[in-house]
């Protein structure tokens, strides 16, 4: 009983789906996969001697079938990727794109592209937890009505290697180790690090990776890179190079570490749930599409190649065109036919579009056809998530286990007698590749700039604010940490050094490491534009869809309650009543209100911001509590804003280690106070930020 569609109908997918979708009702009678009906699903047939004791039956095919589908429901898990949410949404163009491409999808402004985009995690298994450090997938299928488009993305914009054949062996470094299968969901362990000290080209990634970059606050709030440089082709023929940007109207927002790693217990699906909660309640999330374009004839004016996967495109250099819009509308009906089989392949493009010569993007081009074929079998194409909305037919590909179609008819090959099922002239729209000329000889090689390994790396630190490089400092002392081989951190706070020393001698200092001298690499300083997560903000501020508690015990005041849980539900956010019991709560004036949970069932950590009305609540119950102070104690250590009023004033003071006033209200009043905002009187319209202690009353 899916409840959470939100129908849209422009959205050819959503139509096309459900030719495919039963809704499960109390009028449908159970029967067997082949029909029959059951009278009684809970007993298997048996020898029903004189006390029932006898032998079970093999003949029962109905409980047969029931626990052999059952040992077969499983399909392998993705081998990278494996934890992951997806959505439907859709696509709009605001600006057609036709001087570089003749690709409908980005030409025609008067589209609606429905599409369906998965999130993910890649390290972990299936089951693992969503707020680990680690890279996010960012996997759009636009069913375009020229066939499938597939960005299979990232929320970091370069990659750990230049070269697929390489890729087996980085996956299998960062994965739990062969003699024990650990550890789960995190990099943080010897062979990881082993690894790509003994690969330079992976520094670029690693600082990205260290950055809170990898522990996003929600999957709405993160980039989507293409990282992969692709071609566009205009109708005349000429070719653009081409890397694809998704930038998310909320921001990019992190978790902070601390906070990352208690999810990860308190509430492993918290980015799924994050995610369809926004959707379900109409706050769709979007992403500004963008595209960074350089000309073919200008691949070798930078002091990078274009084509290498470890390097970003400066957007001094070449600045991003933002041309559409991406938005997510509608949850998922059932978890694994969409969301476990959806596949996607760098190699769907559809005309307007071609590849490059980027060594990652050819091996990828071959790894994710054949790695549907061992997760879905060959007809994976035909499952309802997979398949086009335009019309698709090939005579030749068929057969192979589980073929759904029929196709009528006497010829399965071209050409043939009837002319049946012909290919399409470019004119027609058939796909044709760009006619770049080749001359070379074969060789194992790499250009000569793939060599340089450190600038961009460097670049992105120095562009840093101090607080982003604190935590990295901290996110790399936590990794090396973990490694007890001395081998491997010591070598890689060497590596470290090759972009900042400094860095490298506070990681070398809490982990072991040898102190570095001096760097092997002096880094001159440089900074760029868009690297520091804190330059995405949204454009206007909101808390719709932010998580806020309010702490009650008996004795609250019922009015600063009520009120302030109307004013911030009036702005959107998720407000949550959390209390000493879920038996209910009284207030001063005797209302009864029940709490969506008590305090040790929900921790601060899955919250935003936290609320306490005054009252006698605030004496009686939660100074009382343990559960209760520590909750005001880790959600300012976590950062999060807290307000409160009147007796509960001091009572948050206490907690967080405060008690006089920082500041008088101004513009960094917010900052200054800590994010701590307090008042006496009526809730809200009291609260004042800057006014921090009991002092500023008034
Ligand atoms: Fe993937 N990658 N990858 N990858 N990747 C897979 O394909 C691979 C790379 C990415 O939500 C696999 O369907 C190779 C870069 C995402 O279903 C597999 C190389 C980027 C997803 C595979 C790379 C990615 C995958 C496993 C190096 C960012 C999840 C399951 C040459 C741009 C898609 C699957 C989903 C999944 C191979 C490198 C992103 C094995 C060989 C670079 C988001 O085929």
């Amino acid at each position: 009983m899916a409840a959470t569609t939100k129908s849209r109908a422009a959205d050819a997918k959503f139509a096309d789906m459900q030719k495919d979708t039963v809704e499960v009702n109390d009028k449908q009678y159970m029967t067997t996969d082949y029909g029959i009906k059951i009278s009684d699903p809970d007993h298997w047939l048996r020898v029903a001697s004189e006390k029932n004791t006898g032998p079970m039956l093999l003949e029962d095919q109905i409980a047969r079938e029931k626990i052999m589908r059952f040992d077969h429901e499983r399909i392998p898990e993705r081998v990278v990727h494996a934890r992951g949410t997806g959505a439907f949404g859709t696509f709009r163009l605001f600006e057609s794109a036709a001087d570089v491409t003749t690709a409908g999808v980005l030409t025609d402004t008067s589209r609606e592209t429905p599409l369906f985009l998965r999130f993910s995690t890649v390290q972990g298994s299936k089951g693992s937890a969503d707020t680990v450090r680690d890279v996010r997938g960012f996997a759009v299928k636009m069913y375009t009505d020229e066939g499938n488009w597939d960005i299979v993305g990232n929320n970091i914009p370069v990659f750990f290697i230049q070269d697929a054949i390489k890729f087996p062996d980085l996956i299998h470094s960062v994965k739990p180790e062969p003699h024990n299968e650990v550890p789960q969901g995190q990099s943080a362990h010897n062979n990881f690090w082993d690894f790509v000290y003994m690969h330079s080209e992976s520094t670029h990634m690693n600082y990205w990776q260290m950055s809170d970059r990898a522990i996003p606050r929600s999957y709405r709030m993160m980039q989507g890179f293409g990282v992969n440089t692709y071609s566009l082709v205009n109708k005349e023929g000429k070719r653009h190079f081409v890397k694809f940007h998704f930038t998310p109207e909320l921001g990019v927002h992190s978790l902070v570490w601390d906070e990352a790693l208690k999810i990860c217990g308190q509430d492993p699906d918290f980015h799924r749930k994050d995610l369809m909660d926004a959707i379900e309640a109409g706050h769709f999330p979007r992403w500004k599409f963008g595209l960074q374009l350089i000309p073919e004839e200008k691949l070798d004016d930078f002091e990078f190649d274009p084509l290498d996967a470890t390097k970003v495109w400066p957007e001094e250099l070449v600045p991003i065109q933002y041309i559409g819009e991406l938005e997510l509308n509608r949850n998922i009906d059932e978890f694994h036919p969409q969301t476990e089989q959806v596949a996607f392949c760098t190699s769907h493009i559809v005309p307007g579009i071609d590849f490059s010569n980027d060594p990652l993007l050819q091996g990828r081009n071959f790894s994710y056809f054949d790695t549907q074929i061992s997760r879905l079998g060959p007809n994976w194409e035909e499952l309802p998530v997979n398949r086009p909305v335009c019309p698709y037919m090939n005579l030749a590909n068929r057969d192979g286990p589980m073929r759904h179609r029929i196709t009528k008819g006497t010829v399965n090959y071209w050409p043939n007698r009837f002319n049946a099922n012909p290919p399409a002239e470019p004119s027609q729209g058939g796909f044709t590749s760009y006619p770049e000329k080749q001359q070379g000889i074969k060789a194992r090689a790499l250009s000569e700039k793939f060599k340089e390994h450190y600038n961009q790396a460097q670049t992105f630190y120095n562009s840093l604010s101090e607080i982003e490089k604190l935590h990295l400092a901290k996110a790399f002392s936590f990794e090396l940490d973990h490694c007890d081989d001395p081998i491997v951190y010591k070598r890689m706070t060497e590596r470290i050094a090759a972009v900042s020393s400094q860095l490298a001698q506070t990681v070398a200092t809490n982990v072991g490491g040898d102190l570095p001298s001096k760097s092997p690499k002096p880094n001159p300083g440089h900074k760029a534009k868009g690297l520091s997560q804190l330059e995405y903000q949204p454009k206007t501020p909101t808390i719709a869809t932010r998580r806020i508690a309010i702490l009650l015990a008996d004795g609250f005041d019922f009015n600063a309650y009520t009120t302030m849980k109307e004013a911030l539900a009036s702005q959107g956010a998720f407000v949550f009543t959390i209390g000493a019991a879920r038996q209910g709560v009284t207030a001063e004036s005797g209302q009864k209100v029940v709490p969506d949970h008590f305090f040790s069932g929900m921790r601060s950590t899955l919250f935003d911001a936290v609320f306490i009305p005054g009252g006698k609540h605030v004496a009686d119950g939660l100074a009382k509590n343990g559960v209760a102070k520590f909750w005001v104690t880790e959600s300012f250590a976590h950062l999060k804003a807290i307000a409160g009023v009147n007796e509960a004033v001091p009572f948050i003071m206490k907690q967080i280690g405060l008690n006089e006033v920082r500041v008088a209200a101004s513009d960094s009043a917010l900052e200054d106070s800590y994010g701590v905002v307090t008042g006496y009187g009526d809730a809200p319209s009291t609260l004042k930020v800057g006014e921090v202690g009991p002092q500023a009353k008034g």
